[in-house]
């Protein structure tokens, strides 16, 4: 077997914390040859809850697990880092307005972002959990100027994974059977759920549906606005389906995806399908030997290009409003 994998989890002993680190310990994460070392960062006040979830992962016995250490400093829980895993984040309260959620998020992601640049090992891919997921990604990005920009991104599989699920009920196949889903832009309630490129047993999942109606009054606005349908069902928001998709989104990058198939990443564009270049947008792409490339080619029509668009607006504007912070 290899050297343990170093992988740092921020708000480890949030309620996300608590449905990802028993998975990442028992080698979902990365495969089960992998042997993997944790690096918990908390605030101070959450240390000792973190403590306790060590002393789970301990009774657990996991032979993958090959050790658990806890931080509430950044510089020291991103040391060696191989893969980040960024879910610590400031909720928006009430009466918050945008701009103060996204100067909260800066005194988080900017030290994070100078801390990785610091610490991490070159091979070190991270991904953004916590929200505003994308820009909070952005911000850390241009806090690391020494690690590629292309090794950070935010997380919108669980809108693909939702998206997924939902277009399967509405048309009475497996999941399995549904390929090439598309998140689009920002993980907010813009971002486009797209099903003109999916396809369903090997045919085109648009025409499969053939229902513009339910997929413009139904379908988007359902997957948009899942999070919030979770949160008034459970009393408290999404927590094992995003630590599911957390997992899923590294698994992928790290060990590839299918042939005939593709993900959605939250990524730095590189100007692709008219998404301003720099900021970190949703894209359909493939992975393989741990880096994703764009699925390229793909026609937009008008009624996919107006909500790619308005989502990447909102991207633009909250990257205008961080520049303005002086976070980026
Ligand atoms: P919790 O409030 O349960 O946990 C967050 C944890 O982060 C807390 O333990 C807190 O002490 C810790 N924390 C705060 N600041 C920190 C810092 N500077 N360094 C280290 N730890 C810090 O939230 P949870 O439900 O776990 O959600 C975490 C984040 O994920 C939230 O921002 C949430 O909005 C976001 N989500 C993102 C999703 C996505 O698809 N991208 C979906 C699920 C989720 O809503």
């Amino acid at each position: 077997t290899q050297a343990p994998v170093n992988v740092t989890v921020t708000g480890a002993a949030g309620q996300i914390g608590y449905a990802l680190l028993f998975r990442i310990a028992s080698g979902q994460l990365l495969g089960q040859d992998t042997p993997v070392k944790l690096r918990l960062l908390e605030i101070p006040q959450a240390v000792k809850a973190a403590e306790g979830t060590a002393l789970e992962l301990e009774d657990c016995a996991f032979p993958l697990l090959a050790g658990v250490d806890i931080f509430d400093d950044a510089k020291q829980a991103f040391e060696g880092v191989n893969v980040a895993l960024l879910v610590g984040a400031r909720p928006r309260t009430k009466g918050m307005e945008r701009g103060d959620l996204l100067e909260a998020n800066g005194g988080i992601f900017k030290p994070q972002g100078e801390a990785i640049n610091a610490g991490a090992a070159d091979d070190v891919k991270v991904l953004v959990v916590g929200n505003p997921a994308n820009t909070n990604a952005l911000i850390a990005q241009s806090h690391a100027p020494d690690v590629p920009a292309e090794r950070f991104t935010a997380m919108t599989r669980l809108d693909h994974n939702r998206a997924i699920a939902q277009l399967a009920k509405k048309l009475g196949v497996a999941v399995s059977d549904v390929k090439k889903l598309t998140i689009w832009g920002n993980h907010s309630a813009t971002q486009y759920p797209d099903i003109f490129h999916a396809e369903v047993g090997g045919k085109n999942a648009a025409e499969a549906v053939n229902d513009k109606a339910w997929l413009a009054d139904e379908f988007i606005p359902r997957v948009a606005k899942r999070g919030a349908e979770i949160i008034e069902a459970r009393g408290a928001s999404s927590a094992a389906s995003a630590a599911n998709a957390a997992i899923d989104h590294v698994y992928d990058w790290v060990n590839g995806t299918p042939d005939g198939d593709w993900v959605s990443m939250g990524i730095p564009s590189d100007g692709s399908y008219g998404v301003p270049e720099g900021i970190i947008s949703s894209f359909p792409v493939t992975c393989k030997n741990g880096k994703y490339e764009i699925v390229q080619g793909l026609q937009i029509d008008d009624f996919s290009r107006e909500r790619i668009d308005a989502s990447v607006r909102e991207l633009t504007e909250e990257r205008d409003a961080v520049k303005q912070l002086g976070l980026v």
